[in-house]
């Protein structure tokens, strides 16, 4: 990368949260409950109205969620980024739960860059950010570079700490170049999800996940998604390389051989069993604002 890497961020520790004498660094795990893909008629145990998304979001904090990624619906259970909405959705949230509330700001394929922006005007503690353009199976998701730094300056300016999607490996390249132009995010510290496994993207299997990890900047920490029957590959490498969980029915619908899930709940329930079994121990929301450097806002 250019000379201007100066501007990159002071490196947060990535072992922050650990809970437990002998054990190794705990696990943040973030749950993606919704998404904007999936319809409610199809799978009905999608979370899709205020009450529940926060019944579900208890649920999930209770089984060892950390940070919750957000996409809403309107009374029609179709996906939607109206402001008053996800404003209720954010404080709601918030009087509820103790979780780090994430919003999506990729939306539904369709939605207008200009009401992508505005979704930080909902005052999240934080939000997703993706790092480029990828196929999302038979559509496009679109982020032009324009776009992300936009959005990367409004999150600067509003105080809300942006996770960085990365679908593909021109994805982290993107990421070093929008941290070489603008600097380090609010907050300090450099967060990325890696998602995996989605037709048109990066491929989730064992070696990607090792490649993209160690292409991330100084200092980041990562999650991993793997989507639909990757998910449980990206989960093994993910604990095993040092990464950070997300799991939810956004991203997976099968729990396994077939059988559908049954709700989010039992999804953040079996990445916490594994990353106790790995001695890497679900973290706190407190220890996950640690890491991230989230203000806490209750
Ligand atoms: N629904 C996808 C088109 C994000 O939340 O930022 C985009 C997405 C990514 O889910
Ligand atoms: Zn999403």
């Amino acid at each position: 990368m250019t000379a201007e890497n100066s501007n990159r961020p002071a490196a947060r520790s990535a072992s922050a949260g650990s809970a437990t004498a002998g054990a190794g660094p705990a696990t943040m795990i973030t749950v993606a409950p919704t998404g904007a893909e999936l319809d409610k008629s199809a799978v009905p145990p999608l979370p899709v109205t205020l009450e529940e998304l926060v019944s579900t979001a208890k649920e999930c904090r209770e089984a060892g969620a950390a940070v919750i990624h957000v996409h809403i619906r309107d009374g029609d259970a179709q996906p939607t980024l109206d402001l008053g909405r996800l404003t209720d959705t954010v404080q709601a949230l918030r009087s509820s739960t103790d979780l780090i509330v994430q919003l999506s700001t990729g939306g539904a394929v369709t939605d207008p860059f200009e009401r992508r922006l505005a979704v930080l005007d909902a005052a999240p503690d934080g939000c997703s950010l993706t790092c480029g353009t990828v196929n999302f199976g038979d559509e496009v998701f679109m982020n032009p570079w324009p776009f992300m730094c936009e959005l990367y300056a409004r999150t600067q300016e509003l105080g809300v700490v942006p996770e960085f999607e990365l679908f593909d490996m021109g994805h982290v390249a993107a990421l070093h170049r929008l941290l070489d132009k603008f600097g380090a995010p609010f907050g300090g510290h450099v967060h990325c999800d890696l998602v995996m496994g989605v037709p048109g993207g990066m491929p989730g299997d064992a070696a990607t996940l090792v490649q993209a990890a160690a292409a991330l900047p100084d200092g980041a920490t990562w999650s991993a998604t793997g989507v639909g029957r990757t998910t449980l590959p990206v989960m093994f490498a993910a604990l095993a390389a040092g990464g950070q969980l997300r799991v939810g029915m956004e991203d997976t619908i099968t729990f396994s051989r077939g059988r559908p899930v049954r709700g989010n709940a039992e999804l953040v329930e079996r990445a916490a069993a594994l990353a106790d079994l790995a001695q890497r121990p679900a973290m706190t929301p407190d220890a996950a604002r640690a890491m991230l450097g989230v203000p806490d806002r209750h």
